[in-house]
């Protein structure tokens, strides 16, 4: 459960990420000069402005007409005045900076570790024959990033501890405290714009950027501290804490800067708060908190086999995925960064989910709906970590408002719609710079559909009406009201998306790239997906019944997803070539993973086209598509190609690697490398390898449903499954020996485990129904464990 090193890191991809869903710190370690590099997620550059288009509206029809005449091209053209401006970045905070007093004496024995279990940060060394340590963790309960030093003999620990920021800002002593503070940039561009003035800070005095306000204090029992414009200076003490605290002027409510928030005053409140406490107190605190939520799975896949004080980057190069504790580490590691990235009342976790250390960070770091932000959240329902989910299903709240006012402008149509890109803000509208970027990126108008899926799953998972009802049905509705307006239909009476894309990935016509055309697969896939959900709902609340009909008839009369002249999934309405066959999106087969409109049972044909197409695709792809494909390979039920994706995802990728659209991997620290990091590609393991050993999309429990060879004898406790069901399973020699299931909800309960088995609750026989393909059928009820074990 350590990622570890023998030595500092050098680049920010090799230090260790530790976070309470809101602050986050990456530790280097380095003897003289520690970095320790901080967020805050709420410090974004911009503030709230109309980014609708009303011009959208009239280029609509034309369009549409355009794409009707298979005018592709001048479709692709026309589609850029339906843009809106690009979204805002997520910033850096800055650094925590501490420099040792260790003089000239030799240094050995140096180590740093991250141990998920705890989720503390540890460096330790020996300079001159005494030894340092410092142990580093973010505190969800007391709100703080919190840095312990000490020396091994007394007296011997002295140092200076300073922030900075890359942003523009002021430092000074604070009372006992240091403090730092400025305004963000109004406006960041893309970093993949050439822009002359890409960082637009505003008049200091009438900016609307952001207030960011950061705090550093010390609690030391001997030796002396000042404070300065320096720093703090700690002299001659034997333990020093340092507690840090930020804040912003953001208002998650308002979901702008709230100017009557100081965030100095929030800050100070912060630090005197936890001042008051003792260290102890608050470690115990944190470690208790971190393990509740940690503790709910385990997971054993085989004997270790990397020696145990083995470097992580070199076991990652020597090992991969052939050790299984390794492929453990990499499971826990996305429940570990979720945890680290996203609380109850934070925000979501962006693209790199909350550390950041660049001003204009890959792809602004922000929200990418068309499958970054999604596949965060995939491992949040299955790996036992739903509450872990409500920044998200909050910030989709946030989104359907705006959303709202964008379907009304762009497109006179009715709900809410969300496209390619979001913000903190909760940019609604296609990106692009009004004509600046592709549209086979830019415009993508099924942002909020996609997202609505994981309002759904978070009420499938847990059967809790009252939030279906009072949350997640009322923003289903509304997507599934602009999905009505916005399909269309064509000359043989199908309803159809016009204009559609599938995203980022062109098809050829003749030699020629095109964006846009109509009704791709994954439009319908999600659109279909959606109105199934929106049915079930307002059948099980008894309300809507003429609108579900409606939706019922519509869903009818969607054009039919296809199967091309290879045998695969078409993935646009027509079969044309691809513009990469080994594109790293795999959009088209949403419908088999994560969504489940496509399966074996409910549609076989197209499931094995979809199949075929993931085999087209190939086992190559960036972080984030080689962790999409575990899951796919997983739903398609075949554990050991889902293991050569993990295989190929525990490839080392160096630190200055440059951007790569093919091929990526995992950093030293464990971080997902599209490359450049991108968190996405580690929450899509974790939830792929959960997928392998559990699945409940189809109406039951299936049991080890994706087994590859190499994991022959293990277990895993606390997976979820869809039903309010929490399942332990054993497994021996490639099968199943044991399940444990626990119940949430009175039903009747439906395993598939394809083996006799023998089922108990509390040490008696419950009897079951069994068919020749091992479906397993019997009554369960609320708050009981069931036992399975194999005949
Ligand atoms: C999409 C992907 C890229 C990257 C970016 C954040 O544009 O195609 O690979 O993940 O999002």
């Amino acid at each position: 459960m350590h990622i570890q090193f023998h030595s500092p890191a050098v680049y920010w991809v090799e230090a260790l990420p530790v976070g309470n869903g809101r602050l986050g710190a990456m530790v280097f370690g380095g003897i003289e000069k520690e970095r320790i590099a901080l967020n805050e997620d709420t410090l974004w550059s911009g503030y709230p402005r109309d980014w609708n288009n009303p011009g959208a509206k009239a280029a609509l029809p034309n369009v549409r007409e355009l794409i009707a005449q298979e005018k592709y091209e001048e479709a692709d053209r026309l589609c850029k005045e339906m843009m809106g401006p690009y979204t805002q970045s997520y910033l850096p905070f800055g650094d925590l900076n501490i420099v040792m007093d260790h003089g000239q004496l030799s240094r050995r024995g140096y180590s740093r570790k991250l141990d998920l279990s705890t989720g503390i940060a540890t460096v330790a060394y020996n300079v001159g024959g005494v030894q340092f340590s410092r142990e580093i963790f973010a505190t969800h309960p007391d709100q703080a990033i919190v840095v312990r030093l000490t020396a091994g003999k007394e007296g011997f620990l002295s140092f200076r501890a300073k922030l900075d920021s890359p942003l523009r800002y002021t430092s000074k002593a604070d009372g006992g405290h240091f403090t730092i503070s400025g305004a963000a940039p109004e406006h960041v561009e893309p970093n993949y714009r050439d822009a002359e003035d890409p960082v637009r800070y505003g008049d200091s005095n009438t900016s609307n950027g952001m207030k960011f306000h950061g705090r550093l204090a010390v609690a030391h029992e001997d030796g002396t501290m000042r404070v300065d414009a320096d720093g703090l200076h700690v002299i001659g003490a034997t333990v020093a804490t340092l507690y840090f605290s930020a804040a912003t002027s953001f208002d998650m409510g308002l979901g702008a800067s709230n100017l009557e928030r100081d965030p100095g005053q929030l800050t100070a409140v912060a630090i005197q708060t936890i001042c008051e406490k003792e260290y102890t107190d608050i470690r115990n605190r944190h470690v208790d908190d971190h393990g509740k939520l940690f503790g709910r799975v385990a997971l054993h896949l085989g004997e270790s086999k990397a020696p145990a004080d083995m470097p992580t980057d070199r076991r990652i190069a020597e090992y991969g995925s052939s050790d299984p504790g390794l492929v453990e580490l990499l499971f826990h590691y996305g429940r570990y960064l979720l945890m680290a990235s996203s609380r109850p009342g934070t925000n979501p976790a962006n693209l790199q989910g909350i550390w950041n250390e660049e001003t204009r960070a890959p792809w602004s770091s922000n929200y990418t709906l068309n499958i970054n932000a999604e596949m965060n959240y995939w491992p949040a329902e299955t790996c036992n970590m739903a509450e872990l989910h409500e920044p998200l299903i909050d910030f989709i709240g946030r989104l359907a408002v705006n959303g709202k006012k964008t379907a009304e402008t762009n497109y006179g149509a009715r709900g809410w719609v969300a496209h390619h890109n979001s913000d903190l803000w909760g940019q609604t509208a296609p990106v692009g710079d009004f004509g600046d970027g592709d549209p086979v990126w830019a415009f993508w108008p099924m942002g909020g559909v996609w997202l609505t899926q994981h309002l759904w799953e978070h009420y499938a998972f847990s059967g809790d009406e009252a939030y279906l009802r009072h949350t997640a049905y009322p923003i289903m509705k509304e997507a599934a009201l602009f999905c009505l307006d916005w399909l269309i239909e064509d000359q043989d009476g199908y309803f159809i998306t016009s204009p559609s894309t599938s995203p980022e990935h062109k098809f050829r016509v003749g030699d020629k790239h095109r964006a846009v055309s109509a009704a791709t697969t994954m439009d319908l896939s999600l659109i279909g997906e959606l109105f199934d959900n929106c049915i079930k709902a307002a059948e099980w609340l008894k309300v809507d019944e003429d609108f579900a009909m409606t939706l019922a008839e519509r869903k009818q009369r969607l054009l039919p997803l296809q199967i091309g002249k290879y045998g695969q999934l078409q993935e646009w309405f027509e079969d044309f070539e691809d513009e990469d066959v080994q594109h790293r999106h795999v959009s088209h087969l949403v419908g088999v993973y994560p969504g489940r409109l496509i399966t074996e049972r409910s549609a076989p044909d197209l499931f094995q086209a979809a199949k075929k197409s993931l085999e087209i695709r190939g086992d190559e792809g960036t972080g984030w598509s080689l962790g999409w494909k575990v899951g796919l390979w997983a739903r398609f039920k075949d554990g050991n190609r889902a293991e050569r994706l993990v295989s190929n995802m525990l490839t080392l990728v160096k630190g200055d690697e440059p951007m790569n659209a093919h091929r990526g991997g995992v950093y030293a620290n464990l971080f997902g490398a599209h490359p450049p990091f991108q968190i996405d590609g580690n929450f899509a393991a974790t939830a792929g390898i959960a997928e392998m050993l559990l699945q409940s999309h189809q109406g039951y429990l299936e049991l080890l449903p994706a087994l590859p060879d190499s994991w022959r004898d293990g277990f895993v406790k606390g997976l979820r499954g869809r039903g309010g069901y929490e399942v332990d399973l054993e497994w021996n020699n490639g099968a199943l020996s044991k399940a444990e299931i626990e119940v949430s909800i009175t039903q009747s309960c439906q395993v598939l485990a394809k083996r006799k088995v023998r089922i108990t609750q509390d040490g008696k026989e419950v009897q079951y129904v069994q068919d020749a393909n091992g479906w397993i059928g019997f009554h369960v009820e609320s708050g009981k464990r069931y036992v399975l074990l194999t005949v």
